[in-house]
């Protein structure tokens, strides 16, 4: 089975909830850099208080930050990871790139949970989150455009892209990824 996973795709599509629901099941080290950052929101640290100012306008915190938190939890970890949220721009995708080289653990295949806009703002106005009204969520999305969706072919061209339909019940959706990993 594959250990070194990525799932990508727009704000609300369903990482969060499909990723916490696979490494549950297959033993995986889930490594959300939202829940992390909000972990340093809650801290109260400087770093958590600047954070919060720019995920509570929809966009992405630095590179710099995001890269010290994941890097840390990559190294040393051998049971295999998935990683939810993270990469988010070319930059970071790059950066994960040398990353992953340097502890010679490669990127296995990445699940793009795809969903149309109009389902994505029901659902997270739903969720209720402080990042989740519609002013900051139409900002997510546009974001995702723009930074994050230039990783789709980036991945489909290393041939490890994997596209999953994102508008289904969630027990549907955790099939479908399970059949596009051939577990
Ligand atoms: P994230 O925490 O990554 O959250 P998200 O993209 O909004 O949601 P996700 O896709 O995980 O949806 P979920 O399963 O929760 O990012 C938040 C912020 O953190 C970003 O805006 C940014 O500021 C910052 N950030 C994070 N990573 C970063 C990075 N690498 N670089 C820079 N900044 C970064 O599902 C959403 C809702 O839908 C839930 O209520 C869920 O119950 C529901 N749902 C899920 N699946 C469903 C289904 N199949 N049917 C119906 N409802 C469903």
């Amino acid at each position: 089975m594959k250990k070194k996973l990525l799932f990508l795709g727009p704000p609300g599509a369903g990482k969060g909830t499909q990723a916490t629901l696979f490494c549950k099941k297959y033993g995986l080290n889930h490594l959300s850099t939202g829940d992390l950052l909000r972990d340093e929101v809650s801290s109260g640290s400087v770093l958590g208080l600047k954070a919060a100012e720019v995920m509570n306008r929809g966009e992405l915190v630095s590179d710099e930050l995001v890269l010290s938190i994941v890097e840390g939890r990559l190294v040393n970890e051998n049971d295999g990871w998935l990683l939810d949220g993270f990469p988010r721009n070319v930059n970071q995708a790059h950066s994960l790139k040398i990353l992953l080289e340097k502890i010679n653990q490669p990127l296995e295949a990445v699940i793009l949970i795809k969903i149309a806009d109009d389902y994505l703002i029901e659902r997270l106005l739903g969720r209720g989150r402080k990042d989740d009204n519609e002013e900051v969520i139409s900002n997510r999305l546009k974001i995702y455009r723009e930074k994050t969706s230039p990783l789709i072919d980036l991945y489909a061209n290393q041939g490890i892209l994997k596209q999953i339909e994102g508008n289904a019940d969630i027990d549907v959706v955790f099939s479908s990824i399970e059949k596009a990993l051939g577990t």
